[in-house]
């Protein structure tokens, strides 16, 4: 027999109906390949690999939220710098309360908050730090945001997760910092003891660490054990900046973390790894058991994993390991992370946040969105409204299982997902019928992962029409749950044909479902002469009123109507019927009938018509100057590979009155992102004076626009944007947009 070398979290183990030994054969979330294993062998493995215990609890969460906050609430930044004063965290109330109902009704499972981000302040009472809550005015200094979100949690039957930023400004920037100062490696006992404030938990360990993890290994020790239990612990990759050399002991902290968070799932580590953007962007084919060059199980930094096509078998045959490792989809409601205020930052709409629902939840993965509070120490209002409609829309949607009363196969129609069919017969398929015709638009599949891992690499579904089988939609893989939308279908037979499958697979679910969709979502767009138009968004799912695609056609029952003054668009507001010339606010909505869909609102810039390049310090031959003012988000001007600074120069045809500038960055590549730089006029083309310097965090990871609002207006005809940095160090700079905002 092969040889198969398991990492055992053994679960169970099963006989394999399509075993080439007919052994018994364990399962695992890790193995490793041998030298000898053919291609055959590696998909059998494949076929075996299985989620741990917590991995497969965390799945099953489904819908998390992620809270920002933190001095860069204050700040209005993104990435803070290490150098805040405590004091601008000024909080007055905090009300976790208005958190976790908000998030309850949403439909939420857990709340992860970053107890401290990358400017390096905790938002805890810590025994190690000065830098935090305890050095602010908030509760006399007594304030704890953890203890409190733990009791709110508990109150709302919340699960609860830590970020805990590995970057560390304030450690790094600081004189005595910890971060990068070249301390020798020594065995430390954690947690260190302070005097006066004991632990409960006298669990210790000693590890051969330098200063800094210590510190943070004594941060994750007060986390784990003060707070209840913690189902999360996520620590992300990314890095304003580095110093000294510095490593981060994983291995140690995942002992401390595996002793102490017995239930806890690790981001970024062995246990979830970054869905690999943060605009709520999913893979069709998102599969879990994925390759590995070296043993997942004992390595101590985890690559971002970007690529599109992860684990089909053409990638598993590459392998050194098999691992399980599911994937967050991670992003905000709000643009950016943390909140800024409540009228220039937009809000994402509940279509958006229910249509990232269906595509994560349903494409094997789980969602982790961002609300973050504001300076009141609560949601605002406009982020509750649409977290209480996206709960709406899922329980209405997936609440009513249109497959209840099915005849069929018991254990995929019996809604418990630890019951299943295994289809170890050709064809493989299942055919549901139901007692009277049904009219469904959504269908949910599921895999049996916790016993058979994820093995469908190709289904459709077929609907009996007419006196015969027509496919409606086919997907990839099923993996924990895959959510298949399309048209409106109704039928009273249905079936799911496996086309491809890694072994014989395990279906523990199938139920149906009707979303009542609402109008559709709108864009705003407008050409380089100034006219605007305002179109239904173009999505896989147009709007289907009557079961025809309506999206694109206006005349076929909805109603576009704008504003221009800033106000919600009604049923009374201007009918937009052909594109017209306008700069400003522009405020949208589609109707039907009494129901009106989501206001889309864009800031519209100066005109662009009359702009001009005049200067420029070199550009790409493919990535001229002009696209950088062409009204085209999708072109990008990229300098020449020189160092800093680049700059570009725009003649704008007459004196405007500027009060901000909007900065696009391109999305085709991270080249070129301008992380800091200057703004300059002139009033001649020639002689240059320095207005304001602005600065964007995190470009890379969130290439969405930023605006920047100038402390006074701003009255100029030339204008010149220069670089000082460059995010990721890179040498080039890159703009794919840039507007001025007169209001
Ligand atoms: C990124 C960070 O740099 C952002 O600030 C944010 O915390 C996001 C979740 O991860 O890498």
């Amino acid at each position: 027999m092969r040889k198969i070398v398991l990492y055992t979290f053994l679960v169970l183990t099963i006989a394999s109906c399509s075993n080439p030994n007919k052994t018994k054969v364990s399962v695992s979330s890790t193995v490793e390949i041998d030298s000898d294993d053919t291609k055959d062998s590696i998909i059998f493995k494949a076929a075996h690999i299985v989620p741990t215990k917590n991995q497969y609890e965390a799945l099953k969460n489904e819908f998390i939220a992620f809270i920002h906050f933190g001095p860069n609430t204050f700040t209005r930044m993104e990435w803070g710098n290490g150098f805040e004063n405590p004091e601008i965290f000024d909080l007055q109330n905090l009300d976790t309360d208005q958190w976790c109902k908000a998030m309850k009704d949403a439909e939420m499972k857990m709340v992860i908050l970053t107890v401290k981000h990358h400017e390096g302040f905790v938002l805890w009472q810590s025994r190690y730090t000065k830098h935090g809550i305890m050095s602010t005015g908030f509760e006399d200094g007594n304030g704890d945001i953890l203890k409190d979100l733990a009791a709110s949690c508990e109150k709302y039957g919340l699960k609860l997760g830590v970020y805990l930023s590995p970057a560390d400004l304030y450690q790094i920037e600081n004189e005595e910092g910890l971060y990068g100062n070249l301390s020798e490696y020594s065995d430390r006992v954690i947690p260190t003891p302070v005097e006066g404030r004991p632990f409960k938990n006298k669990t210790t360990f000693t590890f051969n660490v330098d200063d800094y993890n210590e510190y943070f290994l004594n941060q994750l020790f007060e986390l784990l054990t003060e707070y209840g239990p913690i189902h999360e612990v996520w620590f992300d990759g990314a890095h304003p900046k580095r110093k000294g050399g510095q490593e981060y002991n994983y291995i140690a902290w995942k002992e401390l973390i595996s002793t102490l968070a017995p239930e806890a799932v690790v981001f970024g580590k062995q246990d979830i790894r970054w869905g690999g953007n943060e605009a709520g962007a999913t893979r069709d084919t998102e599969w879990n058991v994925i390759p590995y060059s070296g043993n997942p199980l004992q390595m101590n930094s985890f690559a971002d994993i970007t690529g599109e096509d992860i684990g089909s078998r053409e990638k598993l045959y590459e392998a050194k390991y098999l691992h399980y490792q599911q994937a967050e989809i991670n992003t905000s409601i709000r643009e950016g992370w943390f909140y800024r205020d409540d009228d220039k930052q937009k809000v994402r709409s509940a279509d958006d946040v229910f249509d990232i629902y269906e595509r994560s939840v349903g494409g094997n993965t789980t969602f982790l969105l961002n609300i973050p509070p504001n300076r009141d120490g609560k949601f605002s209002s406009e982020d509750v409204q649409v977290l209480e409609e996206v709960g709406r829309r899922i329980r209405e949607t997936y609440g009513t299982n249109l497959f209840a009363d099915a005849s069929g196969i018991k254990n995929v129609l019996d809604a418990n997902i630890d019951t299943f069919e295994l289809l170890d017969k050709d064809p493989k398929e299942i055919i549901i019928e139901t007692k009277k015709p049904v009219t469904i638009n959504r269908l949910v599949l599921q895999e049996a992962i916790a016993t058979h891992s994820e093995r469908v690499e190709k289904h459709a579904l077929d609907a009996w029409l007419d006196g015969a089988w027509k496919e409606i939609v086919s997907a990839t893989n099923i993996g924990y749950k895959r959510i298949l939308r399309f048209p409106e279908t109704t039928s009273n037979k249905f079936r799911v044909r496996i086309l491809e499958s890694r072994l014989a697979p395990a279906i523990s679910n199938i139920s149906a479902h009707y979303y009542q969709p609402p109008p559709p979502q709108l864009s705003v767009t407008r050409s380089l002469d100034g006219l605007v138009s305002i179109q239904p968004q173009k999505h896989e799912f147009g709007w289907k009123p009557h079961g025809e695609d309506s999206s694109g056609n206006i005349n076929s029952g909805i109603e576009i109507r704008y504003t221009k003054d800033g106000s919600e668009p009604t049923k009374t507001s201007p009918l937009f019927e052909v594109p017209f010339l306008a700069t400003g606010l522009i405020k949208a909505a589609a109707f039907s009938n009494e129901e009106k869909g989501s206001t889309v609102s864009l800031n519209l810039g100066i005109l662009k018509k009359d702009w001009k390049i005049v200067g420029e310090n070199g550009s790409e031959s493919d990535h001229p100057a002009h696209l950088a003012i062409d009204e085209d988000p999708h072109t990008h001007w990229m300098s020449a590979k020189k160092n800093v600074p680049h700059f570009i120069e725009i003649d704008l045809g007459a004196v405007q009155t500027l009060k901000a500038f909007a900065y696009t960055p391109p999305t085709e590549t991270s080249d070129g992102m301008i992380e800091q730089g200057v703004f300059k006029v002139s009033d001649d083309g020639k002689t240059w004076k320095e207005v304001e310097r602005f600065e964007f965090g995190n470009l890379i990871n969130d290439p969405t626009p930023r605006t920047h609002y100038f402390q006074e207006t701003v009255n100029a005809r030339f204008v010149r944007i220069e670089s000082i940095t460059i995010a990721g160090g890179k040498k080039q700079a890159a703009i794919a947009e840039i507007d001025f905002l007169s209001n």
